[in-house]
């Protein structure tokens, strides 16, 4: 192992106490020039006023963002011309009275346009899919309503009847057979349930069993349908609670419904890709070390979540697709053993071990001893692998397992691991336990597929890092530090 590097331990510490700060990330990386997947809209965790509209690749590549102004963006669809856009702006974030529509372009050439004006929540804009029309959902009668407008925000009028008391959101709209999906609170039953509709708004039908759901803009019942590219199926989430969110996918002609993905955490905003074969959204898994909703793919059978933004200095606050090639297939999961990486130390020194014991969870582990650092008791470790693959971009995903454990743990005691953005010369904390009790072995485990988290040299690079609160010198124990990855399957 490399001794202490100052470099190293300034760039960690650096970005431990600091890892919500970054405003910016003008990433030049790998991939710049290929065509975005991928735009969405998030707000820094500590300061929603700092909002965006982004264009990424699936992997997390590309710089682009759309024209910004002041205000927390949410709930961004994209103009069959996929170019226009239309949006929700929160114009005092944190306040839902405050949101109003937008209209906008990915090139700029409309500027920001704001269509609606009022002192009420108007909110989940989609397209017609000729583009001449826009529904979205409005309380400015009191329960919220789908409203339809020109595409240039004219003609604004009720576009479906609901009775006093129900409350109806979300909607989308499908291409093939000119349907819309909404999801509708109804008072006598107090249920949170799928609608189907005509285009004309014709031909009401119940979709989804629904789950039971307060008043108002609540996160219970079932909430955030997205139609398939082929419309025969909604992928949605059903809000057990504020915390706690399952993803399903129903088939709009049986009404059958699938159970996709159940993360033990809030889900929120999934959207197919335009090949159908991933779902893209929010994920919040506080019991996995990740809280505020993360930008994750998944596969379109609810397998292999992965993050595309890992930090988690971001939140989600609605995601659409461009079109795009469907995702490369995949080889087989191979492991790289850390006795391949270079493991260097950040913070702290070693008390017993070498790095041969962080290749099992077999309880002989690495030990450091702490360094005092600003009121806090601190040893970090500093791991980076050289993935054997021709080029980086063929790297599909990372998974990184690491077990470890601190001699005490209290309040201000945190079990972190964050990997290292080149572009934007920072750590991105991927996961983190609070208080992971004295002498516990902790697992910390993540899995990304953000091609912005590896160098050209085909490098990535993590660390583990135990932060624990002031007293006397403690211990960091970590006992294994595992990377699985997985390569672009080769040409048949
Ligand atoms: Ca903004
Ligand atoms: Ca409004
Ligand atoms: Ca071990």
């Amino acid at each position: 192992m490399s001794p202490k590097q100052p470099f190293l331990r300034w760039l960690v510490v650096a970005t431990l106490f600091s890892a919500c700060s970054q405003g910016t990330d003008a990433t030049a990386n790998i991939g710049t020039g290929q065509p975005p997947l991928l735009l969405y809209c998030r707000s820094q965790i500590d300061r929603l006023s700092n909002s965006e509209i982004l264009l990424r690749t699936g992997q997390n590549l590309g710089t682009a963002r759309v024209n910004d102004i002041a205000g927390r963006e949410c709930s961004v669809r994209l103009h069959p011309d996929s170019n226009r856009l239309v949006l929700t702006r929160e114009r005092t974030p944190g306040t839902r009275a405050s949101r109003e529509l937008y209209l906008s372009s990915i090139d700029g050439s409309v500027a920001n346009t704001q269509i609606t004006n009022n002192n009420v929540q108007d909110d989940n804009p989609c397209w017609s899919p000729d583009g001449t029309r826009i529904v979205f959902a409005t309380t400015r009668n009191g329960d919220s309503q789908l409203y339809s407008a020109d595409a240039d925000g004219g003609n604004q009028s009720l576009f479906l009847n609901s009775s006093l008391g129900t409350d109806d959101r979300d909607p989308d709209w499908d291409e093939l057979h000119d349907k819309i999906v909404f999801a509708r609170r109804t008072a006598s039953t107090g249920t949170r349930q799928l609608m189907l509709v005509n285009g004309d708004g014709t031909g009401e039908v119940v979709l989804s069993r629904g789950a039971p759901a307060t008043i108002g803009d609540t996160e219970t019942g079932d909430r955030d349908p997205a139609f398939s590219p082929d419309g025969s199926r909604v992928v949605f989430v059903r809000l057990v609670n504020a915390v706690l969110g399952k993803l399903f996918s129903i088939d709009i002609t049986t009404g059958e419904e699938t159970l996709l993905f159940t993360p033990v955490g809030m889900l929120r905003f999934p959207r197919f890709s335009s090949g159908g074969d991933r779902i893209y959204l929010g994920v919040d898994q506080p019991i996995s070390g990740r809280t505020g909703l993360r930008l994750t793919a998944i596969h379109a059978d609810g397998t292999q979540p992965r993050l595309v933004e890992p930090g988690k200095q971001w939140l989600l606050d609605g995601v659409d697709v461009l079109p795009s090639a469907p995702a490369p297939s995949e080889s087989a999961l191979e492991n790289l053993s850390v006795q391949t990486a270079d493991v260097q130390f950040a913070s702290g020194r070693v008390s017993s071990g070498s790095k041969r014991d962080l290749t099992w969870a077999d309880s002989v582990e690495l030990k450091l001893a702490t360094d005092t650092f600003q009121d806090h008791e601190l040893a970090a470790i500093s791991c980076r692998f050289t993935l054997p693959v021709t080029e980086a971009a063929d790297v599909l995903a990372i998974e990184v397992r690491i077990v470890a454990r601190v001699s005490r743990s209290d309040a201000n005691t945190t079990l972190r691991s964050s990997i290292f953005n080149p572009g934007a010369s920072r750590y991105d904390t991927t996961v983190e336990k609070p208080n992971p009790g004295a002498q516990v072995p902790t697992t910390l485990s993540f899995t990304i597929q953000s091609l912005a988290h590896m160098t050209l040299q085909r490098d990535v690079r993590f660390t583990v890092i135990g932060e624990i609160g002031a007293g006397a010198v403690a211990e960091l124990s970590i006992d294994e530090v595992h990377l699985d990855f997985v390569r672009r399957a080769p040409p048949k």
